[in-house]
């Protein structure tokens, strides 16, 4: 019987009537805090540093934590709002039951046999197996860590994978093929001293912001920038060069660039034949790429493509940062391994102010992807079918290697196999699929065929309206733990009040879990998070991602330590690959071939229009969060379609007009923002909401081969003009209310929607 989303009287709706507009006891509360905690960002991979005021049990306001160095007391204004979550009317502090008459609060006990008991009937029917554990990794180290040992030891299944397979894996692939090492080449200090920043599908100001002052310092210092993206960012604007492509045609463009520099003799021989193997192919992949061809498939003028490739050529020291733009697509790895191509050539790295960094996205996304919660992957990023690897952690975790499951499936493959029947059980946390996998109505089909679904959240996500049981967690701030930032910097997350009512962190329910499971023996010793992280340390000992010499007391200390870090002696690693030592066996970086391929799927006479999708600067990834902080949503109430005037005047569509957008997946009506800012034959939507107004709707299941991530870069759509009443209920409302704030702001404070 298929599942019906289940919702509480109390928490009206996911759209957010209940925003957070005030801190606990008004405005007019007393603003003396008891005291201020020192701890990060619970949002994005920059994990700005921030002091949050407490008073009694509540978190009540923030102070900028000026001498953390990464972002010295700046914040972007998720940041600044964060603390608008705590006391938030819609915070889960009760376990809730699925009923015939929906769901229903319920004690802890209950709940937890309710759990059990649906665990073990799935895989006492159907094995270990058909039971899958998805999760994320806003979660600490210690929490991804603590995931990737329960799913395998505490439920014996090998299904398990998290959300940074939408996000960090094309980059992690190619990091690991040409570097035999996936982190950032070098922590931020090195832009700042670059001739020349290339950064290529990021929207640095919105999603990265305080990278934006590290390019600035550097352009302070006479630094030229090349942005590639389809449309022009806020950084776009600045840029020296902006190089607005063709959804998904970015191989295109640096396969031509590496093309030019081999022929115009600006490729470092020297370097390439001490430290790199695979040059030779590289090049003969790229043999034919020459800027008549990339230009017919980019968009861009051959002029273009041949000042990028000069201005790089011409530089002595650079700096080249991507992120989702170019791995969200079918090709991301390659895309990634022709970025680094370029980087390898010009023998720009591992230098001072010579770099290359994908820019992680999610809180703790380069922490997570090292710790051993991915499909094919053990801590300290070690690979899960390498004997061993295995036998290394095996010894760790006192089991056996039969014990410990193989290779599991991917997110979207779990996702895909649950639509399939083959999979009849979940536990989700930290993950909300439901809004941010592609093909929604594939993802709502698939949840409401499971047998049993637990899912562990603070909020009532979109996904654990599906669910049998939803579990309270904790928020950021009442836990402890670590988290590794973009750079690479392992940094420490302070706790500065207890959670409410039953909620607990992730790795208490875990660790009662696997408890009451009867793998008590491989859990029992861990009694909280510095346990957790100090296991991790050994598990990590060896391997790439080596946390053995990082400490909890080192990294308040030290604000920060850069891993590798082999031993409590050494100071860490700020920049990698300095004297051109890879971390590959033979010491050398591995440069790939990267011959052209087209996006899965490409504008035709049906579907003429490329659409793209990505965030704002006011919402962070599905929405759960950011659409409940009543400040966010008044700056950005709901999604919008992206348009040039140009395209906009052919379908007669005006700012603001209602339009109809249809992909091959589905349709969905959204406003016009008409903006000079992207390329006139493409679109683009941001992604933060559910339901009619999710983006997902609209886009594509086809996956990189290799890396498993989502095209959601790229697909292709047919817009209409089409009439208000065409609108969703929820965008009218959300409109509404955004104008009614708008015009009342007397009353603001008051009010709660
Ligand atoms: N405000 C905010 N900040 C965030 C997040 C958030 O949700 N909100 N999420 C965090 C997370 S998890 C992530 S992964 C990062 C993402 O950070 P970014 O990758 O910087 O953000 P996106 O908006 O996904 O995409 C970046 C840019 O790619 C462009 N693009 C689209 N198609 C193409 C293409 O084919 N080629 C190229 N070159 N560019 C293309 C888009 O126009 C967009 O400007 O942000 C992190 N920071
Ligand atoms: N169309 C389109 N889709 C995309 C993208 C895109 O650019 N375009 N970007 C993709 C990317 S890069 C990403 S990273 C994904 C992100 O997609 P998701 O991972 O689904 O996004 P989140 O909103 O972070 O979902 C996390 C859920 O976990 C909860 N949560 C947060 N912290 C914790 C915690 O510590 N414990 C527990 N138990 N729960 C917690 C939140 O309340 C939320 O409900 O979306 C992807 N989807
Ligand atoms: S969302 Fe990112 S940039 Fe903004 S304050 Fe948080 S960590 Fe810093
Ligand atoms: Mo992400």
């Amino acid at each position: 019987m298929a599942r019906t989303p289940l919702t509480l009287d109390a928490l009206r709706t996911t759209y957010g009537p209940h925003l957070n507009l005030a801190p606990p006891g008004g405005w007019d509360a007393d603003p003396e805090p008891d005291r201020l905690v020192k701890t990060h960002c619970c949002f994005c991979g920059q994990q700005c540093g921030i002091q949050l005021k407490v008073k009694g049990n509540d978190v009540i306001g923030f102070e900028p934590w000026e001498d953390f160095p990464f972002n010295e007391g700046k914040l972007c204004p998720k940041g600044v709002k964060r603390y608008l979550q705590g006391n938030h009317p819609d915070r889960l502090t009760k376990a809730l039951v699925r009923t015939e008459q929906g769901f229903q609060e319920s004690e802890w006990a209950p709940a937890m046999d309710r759990v059990i008991q649906g665990i073990q009937d799935v895989q006492n029917k159907y094995g270990k197996d058909a039971f899958a554990v998805l999760s994320g990794v806003s979660m600490s180290n210690e929490k991804s860590y603590l995931t990737g040992k329960f799913a395998r030891l505490g439920l014996g299944t090998r299904n398990l994978d998290y959300n940074g397979r939408l996000c960090m894996v094309s980059a992690g692939v190619a990091n690991k093929k040409t570097f035999g090492i996936d982190r950032a080449g070098n922590s931020w200090a090195d832009i700042e001293g670059a001739e020349v920043i290339w950064v290529q599908g990021s929207n640095i100001a919105e999603c990265s912001p305080i990278t934006t002052d590290y390019i600035w310092r550097a352009r302070d210092r006479g630094a030229k920038l090349i942005m590639v993206d389809p449309r022009i960012t806020p950084l776009g604007r600045t840029a020296d060069l902006m190089l607005p492509l063709k959804p998904g045609s970015d191989l295109a463009l640096t396969n031509a660039v590496l093309h030019l520099l081999n022929k115009w003799g600006m490729v470092d021989h020297a370097f390439l034949a001490a430290h790199t193997t695979g040059f030779e192919a590289a090049l003969e992949a790229v043999k034919d790429c020459t800027p008549e061809w990339a230009s017919e498939l980019t968009g861009l003028p051959v002029a273009a493509l041949e000042k990028a490739a000069r201005m790089w050529g011409e530089a002595k020291t650079s700096f080249l940062l991507h992120a989702r733009g170019i791995e969200h697509q079918s090709k991301g790895v390659e895309n990634c391994l022709s970025a680094q191509n370029i980087v390898l050539a010009t023998g720009r790295i591992g230098k001072p102010y010579c770099g290359y960094a994908t820019i992680t996205g999610q809180g703790n996304g380069q922490g997570g992807r090292e710790q051993g919660h991915k499909c094919d992957q053990l801590p300290g990023n070690r690979d899960i079918e390498n004997p061993e690897h295995r036998a290394h952690v095996c010894k760790v975790w006192g089991c056996k290697d039969e014990e410990l499951p193989r290779k599991g499936l991917s997110a979207q493959e779990i996702m895909n196999a649950i639509h399939a029947g083959e999979i009849k059980g979940l536990l989700l946390l930290c993950f909300n699929p439901l809004v941010s996998l592609p093909d929604t109505e594939f993802t709502r089909a698939a949840l409401s065929k499971l047998e049993f679904f637990v899912c562990l959240d603070f909020f009532l996500s979109e996904s654990a309206q599906h669910a049998d049981v939803v579990l309270p967690s904790a928020l950021h701030e009442e836990d402890e733990g670590t988290s590794t930032s973009a750079e690479g910097r392992v940094i420490k997350l302070n706790k500065a009040v207890e959670p409410p009512g039953d909620a607990r962190p992730d790795w208490a329910i875990q660790l009662e879990i696997a408890q009451r499971m009867g793998q008590g023996k491989f859990f029992d010793h861990l009694k909280g998070p510095e346990d957790i992280f100090n296991e991790l340390r050994r598990a990590s000992s060896g391997g790439t991602a080596d946390y053995t010499g990082i400490t909890w007391k080192r990294v308040e200390d030290e604000m920060g330590v850069f891993w590798p870090c082999p031993t409590e002696g050494h100071p860490g690693t700020p920049r990698l690959f300095e004297g051109g030592r890879f971390y590959h066996a033979d010491g050398k970086a591995h440069l790939q071939p990267t011959p052209w391929r087209p996006a899965m799927e490409v504008v035709d006479a049906d579907f003429p229009v490329w659409l793209t999708t990505g965030r704002t600067v006011f919402h962070f990834l599905s929405g759960t969060q950011t659409r409940r902080i009543g400040f966010l949503v008044e700056q950005c109430p709901h999604p919008y379609l992206e348009i040039h005037p140009k395209l906009a005047e052919r379908f007669g569509i005006a700012d603001g007009d209602p339009v109809e957008i249809t992909s091959r997946r589905g349709a969905m009506v959204l406003p016009a923002k008409v903006v000079k800012t992207i390329r006139p034959d493409t679109v683009f939507v941001p992604y933060h909401w559910p339901g009619d107004l999710s983006v997902n709707r609209l886009t594509a299941r086809h996956l990189d081969p290799q890396s498993k991530i989502p095209e959601f870069k790229v697909s292709a759509c047919r817009i209409k003009k089409t009439t208000a009443d065409q609108l969703s209920p929820e965008l009218a409302e959300l409109q509404r209310m955004a104008y009614e704030a708008r015009t009342n702001q007397a009353v603001l404070p008051e009010r709660v929607f």
